[in-house]
């Protein structure tokens, strides 16, 4: 394969030079860190004064975790490290509950934002002459505008389509020949259901690609969403805290995500004992932001679980990959005392054949037990008003979920496109039992 590299130079880098970069880097933002009211005092408490204190990457060591909790502690200026005359941008992430956790940037974290982006996507084979659409929300979101000027940084021409409007967004493709998109995968997968439904032939438009993130989803999706579209999926990795989108991102060897390891320090704890785990395997993954001034953020915990491959990329990249996130250790739901990740059971459903696009999860007492419901659409060869393929379908998805999870679930089959769609990230779990 011909792989192609936005900054060659850099993401082929041999190893020891990228940790002596990494180290400049550190020993530059602890810097910045100590003018932040957050880690003043504690960067200090563990003996931290200066970057004269960073000797070698094992001294990140020395410094504590950031949890979501300090970012919501210091909200909205407490991790500001330069004069708010000097800021140019704000994001925020979609805290669900109390205040949001916001970034800000000056025009160098932005520059340095948008080449991690460009790289990202150049890297997955897209060029100048690609027609881009951008389906996913802009705003306080990073990844709308993350990726537009990550876009724009390659030349390609950029559609600000945002997210939502799905017939709208078939019709700019087919207007505008548009050859890649980004978007949830949950959004790709119903933007394929409506082209079905209503009439849309693969033919009329010219995609070739998508860039799919911002939400976990199994390999089976991804192969779901390159099957149906006919296009390369590639898988985008991000978080508000690390800037946005441009973290990980997957090559043209689709093997996993080359973490930006000079833009980002990246640890993989166990999430009980907080100490490393062994090389390979999975954690929690802890970050750390090199490349932003204006809100360092030192070693955050982001609650994902996954590990890196240990063995090197044919692309040549030296960058380490990280395996598919399949979900947050928050994320796990414990049913009848079984703990389970909501990954599983799309992992089963998504691989098959009969199954539609859209599936939730609805968990709720009954009597002292819970009650697991999966909900799921039927694919287009199923009719609703035929009960024995119908019947069939939904034991063979009660006993390959309860072969997986061991809980045996209620299934519910729904008419193609009638569950929920949100125009973000997909909510695919109700947990309904009383707190
Ligand atoms: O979701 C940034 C982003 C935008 C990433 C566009 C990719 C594309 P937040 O809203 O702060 O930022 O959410 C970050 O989303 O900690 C993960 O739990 C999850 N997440 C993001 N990408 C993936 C992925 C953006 N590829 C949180 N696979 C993260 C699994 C993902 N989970």
């Amino acid at each position: 394969m011909n792989y192609q590299y936005w900054h060659r130079k850099v993401e082929i880098m041999p190893r020891p030079e990228l940790e002596v970069f990494q180290l400049e880097r550190l020993q530059a933002l602890v810097d910045y860190a100590l003018r932040t009211s957050f880690y003043a005092p504690k960067l200090r408490a563990a003996g931290i004064k200066g970057s004269d204190d960073i000797k070698s990457l094992d001294d990140l060591k020395r410094i504590p975790f950031t949890t979501k909790h300090d970012l919501r502690e210091g909200f909205p200026y407490g991790f500001l490290s330069i004069p708010k005359e000097e800021v140019i941008r704000l994001h925020a992430s979609s805290g669900t509950t109390g205040a949001p956790t916001t970034i800000y940037f000056n025009r160098d974290d932005i520059t340095r934002w948008t080449g991690y982006v460009a790289r990202s996507i150049y890297g997955t084979g897209c060029n100048h002459t690609d027609v881009f659409q951008n389906m996913i929300s802009y705003g306080l979101f990073t990844g709308g505008m993350g990726f537009h000027a990550g876009g724009e940084e390659i030349g390609m021409l950029v559609i600000p389509s945002g997210s939502g409007n799905t017939t709208r967004q078939v019709r700019l493709m087919q207007d505008f020949g548009t050859t890649v998109v980004h978007a949830t995968p949950s959004f790709l997968l119903h933007v394929e259901s409506i082209m079905r439904a209503e009439g849309v032939s693969r033919d009329s438009i010219k995609l070739k690609r998508a860039f799919a993130g911002a939400e976990p989803y199994s390999e089976d999706t991804r192969r779901r969403i390159e099957e149906l579209l006919q296009i390369d999926v590639y898988n985008s990795y991000g978080l508000s805290e690390m800037n946005g989108p441009g973290v990980a991102f997957e090559c043209q060897c689709k093997n996993g995500l080359h973490l930006w390891e000079d833009g980002y320090i990246a640890e993989i704890i166990n999430p009980d004992t907080l100490e490393p785990v062994p090389d390979g395997e999975t954690g929690e993954l802890v970050m750390t932001i090199l490349c932003r001034e204006t809100t360092p953020i030192l070693r955050y915990r982001t609650r994902d679980l996954t590990g890196f491959y240990t063995e090197p990329c044919p692309c040549g990249r030296t960058h380490r990959r990280l395996r598919r996130i399949t979900g947050r250790s928050d994320d796990m739901l414990i049913v009848n005392g079984v703990n389970i990740f909501p990954s599983q059971i799309e992992e089963v459903i998504m691989a098959m054949k009969d199954v539609g696009n859209n599936y939730l999860i609805e968990i709720e007492k009954d009597g002292v037990m819970d009650k697991l419901t999966v909900k799921t659409e039927i694919g287009p060869d199923i009719f609703m008003d035929d009960s024995r393929p119908l019947n069939a379908l939904k034991e063979r998805i009660r006993k390959t979920i309860q072969a997986s999870i061991t809980i045996n679930p209620r299934v519910e089959l729904h008419e193609s496109g009638s569950l929920p769609v949100s125009e973000g990230k997909a909510k695919r779990v109700y947990d309904k039992r009383p707190r």
